[in-house]
């Protein structure tokens, strides 16, 4: 946990703040199917941004930011997008719809920072949103459910940022559990937790240090081509509202009506649907194995397919096929650039991320920067916080139960021992020490 954001608040507002933890989030597979209302199997990490929140007396906002050391003043009533500081907008675009929703904030002071590396492809953005909203929600008792704030999140990304994502990270950010991957279906919204046993296994990421500059065009590109293929579709088969509802029996139909590219990034999404599905139960199984032929198989369809990955992750893809320890590996996220997520025996992660840096700074003359990670909780307040949210009182509720039962237990325990030793010192004769 990064206590600057807490001292830093002290520094430049001398109030106690609220503290407030928001994730990044890794994805095991499900790359590019959220917003084709499919599949896929996040985790939030242990990474995130945190936020130092408190209400402010003055007539003015101010949200500063400790990693750029640069202070926004916001004006409640006005919302609206700028231009500079960019990372504003995340923010601006939570503000603007608590005013559409009629909700009202009083001014408050706010200092976030964060350890997730930018363009990593680790949802920083999503956590940034997750985070402002979920602080404001406690601070000022809106009484906004974690869904709300899921959606309200990615409308912030969509308006404000300008990438048309889906639903995938914000729900990630909001809704992890330590230990614990989930399978969630993007159209219904329905989740299921799934615990993380990897045995000898972990699960590491390289980051390419990378980011081409495509990378939100040709997001939203992406996403008008999946639409472009429904439409088309839908022509013969009315029912297929999203490229969720197209089947590997029907694809064959389109290969000739579909233009080459629309037709791949079909495709591309209906095996990807289908390997999420198979990955859940290789998971449940526990083959590993299995799941991460399915992690070499969504790489090789995201690079030639869906064409969203670049050289440099390739490479990385490509020597841990070559690796012995390396069950599975691929690229994670948007795309063109950022990290590859590697399924990895622990013993050699040293050897690997030698190895590895060596070659890729010799083939492309840029460091190779790695991060063990452990699927980690959602959005949460840190240090002595109390929610406001059903959900979280009960919790916090159990969690107090366990210490209850606990306390209970030792009392009884030396209650139970006072008597033995009674019994010992009355049978032998003794004085006991009452
Ligand atoms: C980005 C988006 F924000 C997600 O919604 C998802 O589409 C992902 O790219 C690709 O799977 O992270």
């Amino acid at each position: 946990m990064n206590p600057s954001v807490k001292l830093k608040f002290a520094e430049r507002y001398g109030s106690e703040p609220l503290i407030i933890h928001a994730p990044g989030r890794i994805n095991l597979i499900g790359e590019h199917t959220d917003y084709n209302d499919g599949f896929v199997m996040p985790a939030a990490i242990h990474m995130g941004v945190q936020f130092a929140f408190a209400p402010s007396q003055a007539a003015e906002t101010s949200i500063y930011s400790l990693k750029y050391d640069e202070a926004f003043r916001v004006d409640l009533s006005k919302p609206g997008k700028v231009a500079q500081p960019g990372w504003a907008n995340y923010f601006l675009g939570i503000l603007h719809q608590l005013n559409e929703r009629g909700l009202k904030t009083g001014n408050f002071n706010c200092v976030f920072d964060g350890d997730l590396p930018t363009g990593a492809g680790l949802s920083s953005s999503a956590a940034m949103e997750c985070g402002f909203v979920f602080g404001l929600n406690e601070l000022f008792k809106l009484g906004l459910t974690r869904l709300e704030m899921i959606h309200m999140a990615q409308w912030a990304e969509h308006h404000y940022a300008g990438v048309k994502c889906g639903i995938m990270d914000q729900f990630s950010s909001m809704m992890g559990k330590e230990n614990h991957a989930f399978m969630l279906d993007c159209r219904s919204l329905e989740y299921e937790y799934l615990p993380l046993s990897l045995g000898d296994y972990t699960l590491l990421l390289c980051d390419t240090n990378v980011k081409h500059a495509l990378s939100s065009s040709e997001y939203n590109t992406r996403r008008n081509e999946c639409q472009q293929g429904v439409a088309v579709i839908a022509q013969k088969y009315p029912e297929v509202k999203s490229l969720r509802d197209l089947t590997a029996a029907m694809l064959p139909e389109f290969k000739d009506e579909l233009p080459g590219v629309i037709y791949n990034r079909c495709r591309f999404v209906v095996e990807e649907n289908n390997r999420v599905v198979e990955a859940g139960k290789d998971l449940k199984r526990g083959d590993l194995v299995a799941f991460g032929k399915k992690m070499f198989a969504a790489h090789e369809g995201l690079s030639k397919l869906y064409e969203v990955s670049c050289e440099e992750l390739d490479f990385l893809v490509e020597l841990a096929k070559e690796s012995n320890g390396i069950l599975g590996a691929r690229m994670i996220g948007g795309g063109f650039g950022g990290c590859t997520l590697n399924l990895i025996r622990g013993s050699v992660v040293p050897s690997l991320v030698k190895s590895a840096g060596l070659a890729y700074y010799n083939r492309f003359g840029v460091e190779m920067t790695h991060y063990a990670v452990s699927p980690g909780k959602g959005t949460s307040g840190v240090a002595g916080y109390r929610s406001n949210s059903l959900n979280d009182y009960i919790d916090w509720v159990g969690v107090k139960s366990i210490y209850r039962i606990t306390m209970q237990g030792r009392i009884y325990t030396t209650y139970i021992m006072k008597k033995a030793l009674h019994l010992q010192s009355f049978l032998s004769g003794w004085p006991d020490s009452n």
